[in-house]
């Protein structure tokens, strides 16, 4: 084995999404077959048994790349020297509860855990923020591990909307998802969020249709430019921002595995980079790309050459034309976040 062990730490590792994280994790899916891992669990004390009993089937699986696991309640424990850190353990919504006492309950998490991660962690940790709601709570991570942490160190996952969308288009067209390119979800993850075609090409193998725009290859499946218009506004876009109701409905219970698969796939591509794709999507801290106001978590088309020799990970892809539609849909999620901010701010978080 090559390199040095890399600590990759996971809130609410005794929760659903962390169950379906740490196997992959650990059996090199997300960083590759030559990097070994530190992994560390980080729960609230009810749920320590559950993590710990995942940690023993960690052992069991016999990893080789795995060199350890940690399972505590304390955060300056968890991320101490953590080069990953995979936020996903969140207070989430219940019956009666306004947004104003969401965002506070979590900001009650997310803040002392940016505290935690800029006293402890590696000095080139990357943190992505998977429990809702993901882009403020990045935000409020973020503010609080600056300034030892470099703000543009954290994200927030919107890549299961990403591969959702891609996913949609690929059932539609009767194609492969890998067949697809230039996808982008603009936004905030919430109904509010902007899936966008308007960039997407299908790939040169795909016969007649190769190299083609996804709107055209639409229109020539759909029977023409407006039933394809059409498509996107009624079915797509509300498909795709909704899709993880759907998925409880059918289910009977959230999203889990594809979850945990789009935050894998965010931090791969974070780490190892994003070649032989235009870009893929991620919530980043604006620099006011799009005239989205700088500070503010939006997901946004990003691409990645790595962490290390050729890059820093995630950085906006700029310059894509947005016609009046995409400007107007774009500045809607904004606002939302805008808003969320605005709120975070009266209680003094930020
Ligand atoms: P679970 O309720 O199964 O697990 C959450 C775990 O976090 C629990 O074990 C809980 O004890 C733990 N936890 C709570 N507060 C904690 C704290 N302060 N420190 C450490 N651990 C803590 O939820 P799960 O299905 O795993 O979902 C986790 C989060 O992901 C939720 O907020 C959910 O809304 C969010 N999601 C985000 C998605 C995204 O695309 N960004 C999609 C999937 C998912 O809905």
């Amino acid at each position: 084995m090559a390199s040095e062990p890399t600590t990759v730490t996971i809130t609410g590792g005794g929760g659903q999404i962390g169950y379906a994280l740490m196997f992959r994790i650990a059996a090199g899916e997300m960083l590759g077959p030559d990097r070994p891992v530190r992994l560390r669990l980080l729960e609230i004390p009810q749920g320590m048994r559950a993590a710990e009993g995942a940690a023993l089937e960690l052992q069991d699986c016999a990893f080789p790349l795995l060199i350890d696991v940690d399972v505590t309640d304390d955060a300056l424990t968890a991320f101490n020297g953590a080069r990953i850190a995979m936020l996903v353990g969140a207070r989430p919504r219940t019956a009666g509860m306004e947004r104003g006492d969401l965002l506070a309950a979590n900001a009650g998490i997310f803040g002392p855990q940016g505290k935690a991660i800029g006293a402890v962690a590696d000095e080139d940790v990357r943190v992505v923020v998977v429990g809702n709601p993901a882009n403020t709570n990045a935000l409020i991570a973020a503010a609080s591990a600056a300034p030892e942490v470099p703000v543009h160190r954290f994200s927030a996952l919107t890549r299961l909307d990403h591969n959702r969308a891609v996913g949609q288009l690929a059932e539609t067209l009767q194609v492969g998802a890998g067949d697809i390119d230039g996808v982008t979800i603009w936004g905030n993850h919430s109904a509010t969020q902007f899936p966008d075609v308007s960039h997407a090409t299908l790939r040169q193998t795909q016969g007649s249709w190769g190299g083609m725009p996804v709107l055209e290859a639409l229109a020539d499946r759909l029977g023409g430019r407006e039933a394809a218009t059409a498509w996107l506004d009624d079915v797509f876009i509300p498909r795709v921002a909704k899709r993880g109701a759907e998925i409880i409905e059918v289910r009977g219970s959230s999203s889990v595995a594809s979850a945990a698969n789009a935050a894998i796939d965010h931090v791969r591509d974070e780490q190892l980079g994003t070649p032989g794709r235009s870009w893929t999507s991620a919530a980043v801290v604006s620099r006011g790309e799009y005239g989205v106001p700088e500070g503010i978590v939006c997901s946004f088309p990003v691409r990645s050459g790595g962490i290390g020799l050729l890059g820093d990970g995630y950085e906006v892809v700029e310059g894509l034309d947005l016609d009046a539609r995409a400007q107007g849909r774009l500045a809607a999620s904004v606002e939302e976040l805008v808003a969320e901010r605005d709120a975070v701010r009266e209680l003094g978080v930020l």
